[in-house]
């Protein structure tokens, strides 16, 4: 039913790091062509740091763990392409579509495939206004159930971050700060609210993985939580001010459900230069290196 490559499958069973990769971002989350030129750093960068990479989508109804460079642009550049969270999967399947990825179908497919690390720019959460739309998504679900460890820049600051802290402690998803003690804010490196936990390097991470396993009881993730470079964030100052439009926006263009994180994505590239793109690459960037440590760390005896 998962396709996992050849590459990915010998890795996973010779005990070999690899780390799964998403591919919302590449189809939904990045602006074109630019979108295909990062997919394909990515992978770059997880082997530079001797790790196999796991780009996962689904294709023709087939979900792929690993792709090849061809099937990698299509992602990047097939009209119509679905964005898919996990409880599209058995539709795409059934139905024969193709979609890229979220954060929980991407964790669900990863696990499947034995791959336990995954990397991310940020992760889906409860929104604003929750109270009136119910928009939480379904990222933080998944990740109760599922055991898997995710490098991520904290959650997309368009959401209610505070709430989504309190959603994975609800839901009991570990939640640790990589080298902070402050939840980063995805494009800044500070989303202004703690974390309870800090962790240094990526074998103390390994260590909190093993002690998940040897504890047993629910197989729910691990959220590492990695600051971009206060260098290369974005202006809190600018980043405040087009977040607040782009939230009005929004409200005003009435979009809902699925479609909300690409717009609001977008909305923020086009109206400050491109420089939330850039601060958003670094994120991602700075994840798939420490995801591919942490990989390493993990599948070293
Ligand atoms: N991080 C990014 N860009 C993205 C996303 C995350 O830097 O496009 C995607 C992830 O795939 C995440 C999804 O799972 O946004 C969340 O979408 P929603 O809010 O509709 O659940
Ligand atoms: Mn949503």
């Amino acid at each position: 039913m998962v396709l996992v490559s050849d590459e990915v499958r010998e890795a996973v069973a010779a005990g070999r790091p690899v780390v799964a990769l998403e591919s919302t971002i590449i189809a939904h989350g990045l602006p074109r062509p630019r979108n295909l030129r990062v997919a394909l750093e990515l992978e770059e960068l997880v082997r530079a740091e001797g790790a196999v990479p796991a780009t996962i989508a689904v294709l023709d109804g087939r979900p792929h763990v690993g792709l090849d460079k061809g099937q990698v642009e299509r992602v990047a550049t097939e009209d119509g392409i679905r964005k898919l969270s996990h409880r599209d999967l058995p539709l795409a399947v059934a139905t024969g579509a193709s979609g890229a990825t979220t954060v929980s179908a991407t964790a669900l497919l990863a696990a499947r495939a034995g791959v336990r690390v995954f990397a991310t720019g940020g992760l889906g959460g409860v929104h604003r206004r929750w109270t009136e739309t119910q928009d939480e998504s379904a990222d933080l679900g998944l990740l109760a159930r599922t055991r898997i460890t995710v490098v991520c820049a904290g959650v997309k600051s368009i959401l209610d971050v505070p709430a989504t802290l309190q959603r994975l402690e609800t839901l009991g998803v570990s939640v640790a700060g990589y080298g902070t003690g402050r939840f980063p804010g995805f494009y800044l490196s500070d989303s202004g609210h703690p974390v309870d936990w800090t962790l240094g390097d990526p074998a103390e991470v390994a260590g909190v993985m093993r002690a998940q396993d040897a504890l047993g009881g629910p197989e729910a993730a691990l959220i590492v939580a990695n600051p971009v470079p206060e260098a290369e964030q974005l202006d809190p100052a600018l980043h405040a001010r087009v977040l607040d439009d782009a939230l009005r926006a929004c409200d005003a263009e009435a979009i809902t459900g699925q479609a909300v994180t690409p717009f609001l994505l977008d909305y923020l590239v086009r109206h400050t230069d491109g420089a939330s793109l850039e601060a958003n690459l670094a994120a991602v960037r700075g994840n798939v290196r420490l995801a591919a440590r942490i990989a390493a760390a993990w599948t070293r005896p």
